[in-house]
């Protein structure tokens, strides 16, 4: 009985037939406990002998099973233990990262140069009054860029700004020369929208006041920022052109070696005296001393939006502010290029 108990023990594969064996041999109708009843049907003397064996027998069989027991729970705890298993050298889920927009990294880039440059970076308000958008830079009432089909205008009087000139107004009001500022900033304009036109679209303007500035300083900066943006041979191009606030004024373009083609990227011109009068003006008003006239300077102003379509072969405008993460995306990039740019200082007025 002993043999076919032990080998029916370390044949109980599961926990359950093994309960089972138990109860068949130990149990309170076991065989083992079947034989224990028999001892009263015995001499003394074959019972004391009888009995030890059987006890034995039921020792050596409760042992066995104790350790099936521990040999099945140790099986069924390492099968666990090796189901759940963390692999922690596996990489890990990659989240969906965002990053900053086309737009902005542009903006950034460009603030950078000019920060190397020894210019501030200002920023300032989008919703303006007509003297800061218009008549203080020499556009008086009757000017044609005046015209109500160009300007948002507000119930109270006041104009979504047509461009981001009106902070060469503000920054000289209540800042002394000489300065060398620079303007990222989102501006309005009451059009179509079209592949190369929009409503909101962003510019980045550049003021520089001071003594015996010329128009060689102007091309300067410019060709400064054209090779910095697009390599060291790129080259800068020049047109006479008007806009009321400059004198004399021109457009500039940069050579696009990619495209073997002018890229045409904003206004500039030497500061016309106009409008450092009528920024005197300004700061009399406000009691400050009347400082400008007299002065020279540059201002320019560009369209980033041209320079991410060119670089980066987009071809219609309203796709950086239609938010399709399928275009966005594709701008994810390395954020630390940008991040010096993050960190310069800005003066928000
Ligand atoms: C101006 O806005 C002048 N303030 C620029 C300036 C500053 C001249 C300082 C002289 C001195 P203009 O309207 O041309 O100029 O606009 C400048 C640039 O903004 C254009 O070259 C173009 O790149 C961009 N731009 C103009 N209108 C739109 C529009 N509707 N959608 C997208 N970009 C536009």
């Amino acid at each position: 009985m002993q043999e076919e108990a032990l080998n029916a023990i370390r044949g109980a594969d599961t926990l359950e037939a093994l309960q089972s064996v138990k109860t068949q041999y130990l149990g309170k109708n076991g065989l083992v406990t079947a034989q224990l009843k028999t001892l009263g049907t015995l001499t003394p003397d074959e019972r004391r002998e009888r009995g030890a064996a059987i006890n034995l027998l039921k020792q050596i069989l409760e042992a066995a099973t104790q350790a099936r027991e521990n040999e099945l729970r140790q099986a069924a705890l390492e099968a666990r233990l090796a189901s759940e298993a963390i692999d922690v050298t596996l990489p890990g889920l990659a989240l969906p990262a965002g990053g900053l927009h086309v737009i902005t990294r542009i903006l950034y880039e460009l603030s950078d140069i000019f920060t190397s440059l020894g210019y501030a970076v200002v920023e300032g308000q989008e919703v303006e009054d007509e003297t800061h958008n218009f008549d203080a830079l020499n556009m008086p009432a009757w000017h044609p860029a005046r015209d109500l089909q160009d300007t948002f205008w507000l119930e109270n009087g006041q104009v979504l700004r047509t461009h981001t000139s009106n902070m060469q107004i503000r920054y000289m009001e209540t800042h002394e020369p000489p300065l060398k500022i620079v303007v990222p900033g989102r501006v309005y304009r009451y059009e179509a929208t079209d592949a190369t036109h929009e409503s909101m679209f962003h510019q980045f303007e550049g003021l520089v006041v001071g003594e015996g500035i010329t128009m060689a300083d102007l091309k300067g900066a410019i060709a400064e920022m054209g090779r910095a943006m697009f390599g060291k041979n790129a080259r800068v191009r020049f047109q006479p052109s008007y806009y009321p606030f400059v004198e004399p004024g021109a457009d500039f373009a940069i050579w696009w070696d990619q495209e073997q083609r002018w890229l045409e990227l904003g206004g500039s011109g030497m500061v016309h005296p106009n409008v450092f009068r009528a920024v005197d003006d300004l700061r009399e008003a406000r009691g400050l001393t009347r400082i400008y006239e007299g002065k020279t300077g540059f201002a320019f102003g560009l369209g980033p939006n041209r320079i991410a379509m060119l670089r980066y072969g987009i071809p219609d405008i309203r796709y950086f502010y239609a938010n399709d993460l399928r275009v966005l995306t594709q701008f994810r990039g390395d954020l630390n290029s940008t991040a010096p740019h993050a960190r310069a200082p800005k003066e928000t007025m």
